[in-house]
């Protein structure tokens, strides 16, 4: 009797082992699939990610501790039908045909448009941007947190190496599907938020070293299409001119988002401006002159300075 107890005793003993042991991998499982850790590499993305996602909010970390280049985070939804293979050969090719004839003078700035509806796939107005340039310097980190919808996604890297190659061309792409499950990711709920006005950065936020999480509101006008559709970090030298750091981040001109950077960049977004609010993370490490910027085609950039004691 006191043995057939015992026997009991140890096979409970061992489903509810089992049973922790499960859970805890689910749990592991869970959070290695919602926060995606992704290492850039010159020119790779190495992530330690399952390539099959759940959807719902997802948060991507971008690690540059061992590249020498910026890189971005970057991610695209595919339409239905269109393979990864589709964009990294059709789609891209005939970017890269752009850029050449638009560097070497062959097509004006406004004549871009024109000639991408000649020779970009038809089904490139399917693509859904929902994040871009979310610029991240050598040494540091970024975050950005975005809601996935079930599809084909890839994650790329837009910026260009000293010879004017995109990066994407060079290997920085990872392919992902995301699923129809959805993972029980809560709603990002950040401690500030930046309102992005046709004219002005708005934040309310006490700037200290740290990580921090923020929400951006992108100000519509009337058609329902934001002001701006991107906002970065930079940290600011003496010597820096923000002026110049616009400049650089125009993707089309010859010396545009290649490396070296005119400043260190430490995170931020690129939204498509019907999106909704945004949401990233950047970490300071470090007292000194900052800046927030966004980045104006053919113009002006937007600027807001800051000090951290
Ligand atoms: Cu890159």
């Amino acid at each position: 009797m006191s043995n057939l107890f015992k026997g009991l005793m140890f096979n409970i003993t061992t489903i509810i082992m089992s049973l922790v042991f499960l859970m805890s991998s689910l749990v592991h499982g869970q959070s290695q699939e919602t926060v995606v850790h992704v290492e850039a590499i010159d020119h790779a993305f190495d992530v330690d990610a399952p390539n099959q996602l759940p959807s719902g909010w997802v948060t991507f970390i971008l690690s540059n501790q061992m590249a020498s280049e910026t890189h971005e985070i970057s991610l695209v939804k595919l339409p239905d039908g269109v393979t990864h293979e589709d964009y990294l050969t059709d789609y891209m090719i005939a970017w890269e045909t752009l850029l050449r004839e638009y560097q070497d003078g062959v097509l004006e700035r406004s004549g871009i448009s024109d000639r991408g509806n000649e020779i970009l796939p038809a089904w490139s107005d399917g693509l859904r941007y929902l994040n871009a340039r979310g610029l991240a310097s050598p040494g540091t980190t970024a975050e950005r947190t975005v809601y996935l919808e079930p599809g084909e996604y890839l994650l790329i890297c837009w910026l260009k190496t000293e010879e004017g190659i995109i990066h994407i061309m060079k290997g920085m792409h990872w392919e992902f599907t995301v699923r129809e499950d959805t993972a029980d990711s809560p709603v990002p709920n950040p401690e500030s938020r930046i309102t992005l006005h046709e004219k002005e950065i708005e934040i309310d936020w006490a700037p200290v070293t740290g990580k921090h999480a923020f929400e951006v509101e992108l100000n519509k006008n009337g058609n329902g299409r934001s002001y701006h559709n991107n906002l970065h970090l930079v940290r600011l030298e003496e010597e820096t001119d923000l002026n110049e750091v616009n400049e650089w981040m125009d993707w089309y001109k010859i010396g545009g988002l290649k490396s070296p950077s005119p400043v260190e960049f430490l995170g931020g977004i690129e939204v498509e401006r019907v999106a909704d609010n945004a949401y990233f993370s950047v970490n300071i490490t470090e007292p000194g002159d900052y800046a927030w910027i966004v980045f104006v085609s053919q113009g002006q950039g937007l600027y807001k300075t800051f000090t951290v004691d």
